[in-house]
Order: C-alpha cells, then sequence, then structure tokens
C-alpha cells in the first residue's frame, strides 16, 4: 500500500478502522526494509522528523516526549529504589533518554530486535537518541524471549516500549510474556508495557488485566494523551511483584524546581495520580 500520497503520509490499519491521522510530508529521509520491517522516517511539515514502522507512526518529534515520560517515569517513580532497568525495543532511545534522568539508576540494559531502528533514530532523531551516549547504557541486538530468560531475578524495572500486536510484537501482549518478564524482575520489581487505547482497544486490555492479576499481586492501567497516536490517547499496563506498591502514589515527589532540572515537559507528580484515573465507559469495562 502507498502509505505516502500527494505529499501527505496516511496512517490507515485495521487496529484502528474507519479512521487515520495524516501528516504533511516535506521530505522522505528514509525509506528501506529492514530483516524486520518496513521504516520510512520523514521530515513532517508541522509535527519535526516521523519515524514509522510497518505503516505505523512511533514517534514525532513533536509530541513525543507525552510517550517516553510517562512510559519511563511512572514505573521508575513507582519503585522505591530503581537501580537497574531493562528496557524490551524502544530502539529510537527516548525511553532510554527518560530513564538515565534518576540518579539512583546504575545500569539500563536494553533489548532491541531491530538495528536499524537505532541506527536511523541516531542520524535522523538525534534528541530521543541522545541518551544512547550515557555509560550505564548497554545494547543488546536481540529477541527480548531469549535475553529475559537468560537474565533471571536481575532487574528492578523492567519497560517494554513496543509497536502494537500486530506483526513482530504481537507476543509482547500476551500472558507467556508477563511470566517471563516476572522471572526476570527482582523480587520487588515492576513492570511497564505499552497497553494500547482505551478507545480502541478495551477488549485487548481487559484480557491482559485478566493475565495480570494472575501472575502479579498488584496490577493498574496508567494513561497519556499524545496526539499523533489513534484517537490521541495511549495507555501502560503497569505490574508489581510487591504487594506494597500503590502505583497512583509515586515514591517520590517533584518540587517544579527539580521538574525543570530534569527538562520534563509532560510527567509532573499530579499528572502520575491522575494519570490512572479513568472515564466511566473504560472504568466499568475493565471492572468486569
Ligand atoms: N519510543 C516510542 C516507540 C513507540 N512505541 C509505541 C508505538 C505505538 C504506536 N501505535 C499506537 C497505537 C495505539 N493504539
Amino acid at each position: 500500500m502507498n502509505l505516502i500520497e500527494d505529499g501527505w503520509f496516511h496512517e490507515k490499519n485495521k487496529l484502528w478502522p474507519g479512521q487515520c491521522m495524516s501528516l504533511k510530508v516535506e521530505k522522505v529521509l528514509y525509506h528501506g526494509k529492514s530483516e524486520y520491517q518496513d521504516v520510512i522516517v520523514f521530515k513532517s511539515a508541522n509535527h519535526g522528523n516521523v519515524l514509522v514502522l510497518d505503516g505505523v507512526i512511533q514517534c514525532t518529534e513533536r509530541d513525543e516526549f507525552s510517550y517516553q515520560e510517562m512510559i519511563a517515569h511512572i514505573p521508575l517513580f513507582s519503585h522505591p529504589n530503581p537501580e537497574h532497568i531493562l528496557v524490551i525495543g524502544g530502539g529510537d532511545g527516548g525511553v532510554i533518554r527518560e530513564i538515565i534522568k534518576h540518579d539512583t539508576v546504575k545500569t539500563v540494559t536494553q533489548c532491541e530486535i531491530d538495528e536499524d531502528v537505532i541506527t536511523l533514530s541516531k542520524k535522523y532523531l538525534p534528541n530521543m537518541a541522545s541518551g544512547y551516549s550515557d555509560p550505564r547504557v548497554t545494547t543488546h541486538i536481540g529477541d527480548g524471549f531469549k535475553f529475559m530468560a537468560q537474565h533471571p531475578g536481575t532487574y528492578d524495572v523492567i519497560i517494554t516500549d513496543s509497536s502494537d500486536p500486530d506483526g513482530p510484537a504481537e507476543s509482547l501482549f500476551q500472558e507467556e510474556y508477563y511470566q517471563l518478564m516476572k522471572m526476570a524482575l527482582k523480587p520487588n520489581g515492576v513492570l511497564c508495557c505499552q497497553g494500547e487505547c482505551l478507545w480502541l482497544h478495551l477488549d485487548l486490555i481487559r484480557k491482559m488485566k485478566e493475565f495480570c492479576q494472575r501472575n502479579f499481586p498488584k496490577f493498574a492501567y496508567s494513561y497519556t494523551t499524545i496526539p499523533t497516536y489513534p484517537s490521541g490517547q495511549i495507555g501502560f499496563i503497569l505490574c508489581s511483584l510487591n504487594e506494597d506498591t500503590d502505583f497512583p502514589e509515586p515514591e517520590r515527589t517533584l518540587s517544579e524546581d527539580e521538574i525543570d532540572k530534569l527538562k520534563l515537559k509532560y510527567y509532573n507528580s499530579a499528572i502520575h495520580k491522575a494519570s490512572f484515573v479513568l472515564p466511566q465507559f473504560a472504568k466499568k469495562a475493565l471492572a468486569k
């Protein structure tokens, strides 16, 4: 399918039938096929550079901070002392950029299957990829399942920054994957995964909630707003092995000065709490 027509990129996909986000293209910077997926990077008219995998927008320079800050800081501020962090996916580097803002963090290990995404992000999304030069960061190119199976009981926090459950990331939305994360976590570990959209994928989120609650003493669902993802919203699945974890109550709160020093543009301690408050239709559907 031709995704760029008449100078516009159109994000059409069966996961969000009958709707699509369109962005005006100024210049295609890269278009090719990696070992795993179709990859486009384009310069847009109003959203900076945009990364697209298999026809789906992964990030735009204009609004990426909303997603990257929330998927990183919600779990890190929910853990009393996050030192060793594993990121599955997240090849653009934005999640790593946020994790290394935490002084408690000693190591960040990334396992990304598609090396091309990292290479292209370093070239075309340098602000997102800036964290790769931090000495605490190690990158492993390979499959997250295999990597976690080889690292039991190792991580305080695991973050899965994946694409959608159609294509290479499908297995990351299944119970077996959550059981592997559970095994790779330290005893009081916390995980946070891309958790799709309340407006579009409530059935999937409900199924995920069921298996998370079978496997972890604590589960919660949080979300952020982001204009260039379908329906302008995306959520996060959070689980903890520590039954005392109260996800909506951050372990450390930030002053305005600290927020400025950390260069945060979306996350603050109030939005941490608020992000767990669900609209009534979602609250009811997930309560079933
Ligand atoms: N670091 C940014 C990578 C983005 N990972 C999530 C991408 C999700 C894109 N699709 C959103 C669809 C929501 N239903």
